[in-house]
């Protein structure tokens, strides 16, 4: 009997779910989710004891294949694990490494140095939630085989099978359709995933095979994150050469690689600690920011080139910055932040990184005069710029005491009565017919209506003031009221949601493209800080009329439609909203604005080099990228899988 959710647990209820059950009841506990995401998870527990073990030094070939069956193989050239049977347990250490969670060296830390796969949960959750997996261990001149199947048990017992003269390990398995809403791989995921691996895994290849496309890439950079940074860089005009720094011998290894860029208004840094990205930085990103900081600081004062003599600020001095910095910490070192570990908090790291980038900053500046002084030049621009929109943010903020209202900011504003930021949401909207039925149908007293007319400027590949020109984005950043380039600053903004509302047709994806585009380009923490979102308007409104009355549901893809017409029943009609502007604003609210009832998606940097990738060509004005792009990833009768992912 299931239980009800009035029912409190109590100890009877903490049924000890041992080894790889309990993976099976609460997927989502060890992988995140159970959609495409947690899908691709189950292919890092693995791809990630391959490079444990090329860290290690032994075997410089990872190869990844996605089959037509919907299986996926890893393949690597190291020691292959062990054959042997574990005294204390009586199971071959390849059970374990299958159906223990934790197992394997990483937690006895005797095997492995600094390795990637700490942070996940191991191949034994791959293995729970696979309908089968299979290792081969090349190892001692034999080919030892064991096989698990439905949710890790074991149905072929570890033996040999064969004579060989290689080594390493090869693991397939097949995702368990049952546990996930997708096993579909995406080539695209698993390609950026290899790609990054091999930036910060210099030396060793990567290959990925796709026998249902034929396809096969192989990735191998044997100048790693110099190369990270060209790559990112790419559609982007340099300021200076990509500058590499790197610090083999202490016990936290540093190796970083950064590149200034102008007509790039933010800074994109990227920080690994021993392979495995710090998503929201820590010691190590602070320690870089400040050694930075204090060079070009020390340097712009001692050649005197700093006028006003006011200091530079840290944002000033990262304008147009791209870096990447990875650091191998031994374990015993290593301290995070929170559950997703996704920010270093080692303490160390901040002084040894920071004297490290200050001393080789330093040398290297004073070795290139030429390029510092063109960099203070630069810095000395944005700060003034930086100065000037505060300046004008303190007059706006007075003006509007005095009238009282933002309206006269931009005209076409009509602003929430709250004025409790967070809660406030403000609501972009294409054009003005739209804008009128959300202006009519919104909730007053939180949410901002802001009509675009016609389509915003692309601002993939023009200048700042260029962009400050156009009265549109002119309009957008008083309203969020936080700046905008590197001092946007998101606490100061006026909105805890930014929400882009647009038609679902092909137009209203330009719009929110170019929207998305601008964000990432001017005001980046915004989309970092998860305030960026999409509405998504229902596609079919299905309806009846009962004894005069009209009864309805609505539907936002093909799945809720059949769920709604069995909910109105026989006799039902179904009609399919072309825009924002056909549905009334009660309509509107209901379906799309109200908090209770609406479907959002949160906008969010998954992966910044797909992002730099995809703006570079979806938006840059290189016209051949993106028709490639666009024959190769369009297909128009597309179900819109994302539907799946949206939050409330
Ligand atoms: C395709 C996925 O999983 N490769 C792996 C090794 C090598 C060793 C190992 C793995 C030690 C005792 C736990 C070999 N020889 N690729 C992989 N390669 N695990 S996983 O050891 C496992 C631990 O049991 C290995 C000497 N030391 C370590």
């Amino acid at each position: 009997m299931p239980k009800t959710d009035t029912h409190t647990y109590d100890e009877n209820d903490i049924v000890l779910l041992k080894g790889l059950e309990g993976v099976k009841k609460r997927p989502a506990m060890y992988i995140g989710s159970v959609n495409t995401m947690g899908l691709h998870h189950l292919v890092w527990e693995i791809v990630d004891n391959a490079v444990d073990e090329a860290l290690s030094g032994f075997g410089k070939y990872i190869t990844v294949t996605i089959y037509k069956d919907g299986s996926l193989s890893v393949q690597d050239e190291g020691r292959g694990i062990p054959t042997g049977v574990n005294k204390a347990t009586k199971k071959s250490a390849i059970e374990l490494v299958f159906t223990e969670l934790h197992a394997g060296g990483k937690f006895s830390d005797k095997a492995y140095t600094t390795s990637a796969g700490l942070h996940g949960v191991g191949a034994s959750v791959t293995n729970a939630l696979s309908e089968w997996l299979e290792c081969n261990v090349y190892r001692d001149g034999e080919i030892h085989h064991i096989k698990f199947a439905n949710g890790g048990k074991i149905v072929e017992p570890l033996a040999v099978v064969g004579k060989t003269n290689r080594h390493g390990t090869f693991v397939r398995f097949k995702p368990d359709a049952k546990v996930f809403t997708t096993v579909e791989f995406k080539w695209d995921t698993i390609y950026n995933r290899l790609q990054e691996s091999a930036f910060l895994l210099r030396g060793v290849h990567f290959i990925l095979k796709d026998e249902r496309t034929n396809e096969s890439t192989e990735f191998y950079y044997e100048n790693g994150l110099r190369e990270y940074v060209s790559v990112l860089n790419a559609n982007k005009t340099p300021l200076s050469p990509i500058i590499c720094f790197e610090d083999p011998v202490s016990h936290i290894k540093i190796d970083l690689a950064f590149q200034y860029c102008s007509q790039d208004y933010s800074e994109t840094i990227l920080s690994y600690v021993n392979n495995v990205r710090t998503r929201d930085g820590g010691t190590h990103e602070t320690g870089f920011r400040m050694g930075i900081t204090r060079a070009v600081n020390d340097f712009a004062t001692t050649n005197n080139l700093l006028k006003n003599k006011i200091k530079l600020e840290g944002s000033d001095i990262r304008e147009g910055l791209t870096a990447v910095i990875s650091l191998k910490i031994p374990e015993d070192n290593l301290e995070f932040e929170g559950q997703t570990k996704g920010k270093l908090n080692t303490p160390e790291a901040l002084p040894l990184v920071n004297n490290f980038v200050y001393s080789k900053f330093t040398y290297y500046l004073n070795e290139n005069k030429e390029f510092a002084v063109r960099l203070i030049k630069k810095c000395v621009e944005s700060q003034n710029a930086r100065i000037q929109a505060r300046k004008a943010r303190e007059e706006a903020r007075n003006t509007n005491k005095k009238l009282k209202s933002e309206v006269i900011l931009s005209g076409k504003l009509t602003p929430p009565q709250s004025k409790d930021y967070a809660k406030n949401e403000l609501f972009i909207v294409e054009g003005d017919s739209a804008g009128g039925t959300a202006r009519t149908g919104r909730d007053r007293l939180h949410q901002g209506i802001l009509p675009l007319r016609g389509k915003p400027l692309n601002t993939d590949n023009v200048t700042m003031d260029r962009m400050l020109k156009n009265e549109e984005f002119a309009t957008l950043i008083n309203t969020i009221g936080a700046g905008y380039g590197s001092n946007f600053d998101e606490k100061e903004t006026h909105y805890g949601k930014i929400i882009i509302m647009t038609d679902a047709d092909t137009d209203g994806a330009h719009i929110q493209t170019l929207l998305l585009t601008f964000f990432y380009h001017y005001m980046r923490g915004l989309i970092t800080a998860g305030k960026v979102y999409i509405a998504v308007p229902p596609l079919y409104r299905v309806f009846k009329y009962k004894d005069k009355k009209e009864i309805f549901e609505y539907a936002w893809d093909d799945e809720g439609l059949e769920k709604a017409k069995a909910k109105i029943g026989p006799g039902y009609s179904v009609s399919r909203y072309k825009g924002l502007g056909e549905m009334s604003s009660e309509q509107l609210w209901d379906t799309t604005m109200n908090p209770k009832t609406r479907l959002l998606i949160k906008v969010n940097i998954e992966d910044p080099l797909l992002v730099e990738y995809r703006v570079g060509v979806l938006m840059g004005n290189d016209t051949s990228l993106r028709k490639k792009w666009v024959e190769e990833n369009v297909d128009f009768n597309l179900k819109d899988e994302f539907m799946k992912e949206v939050k409330r």
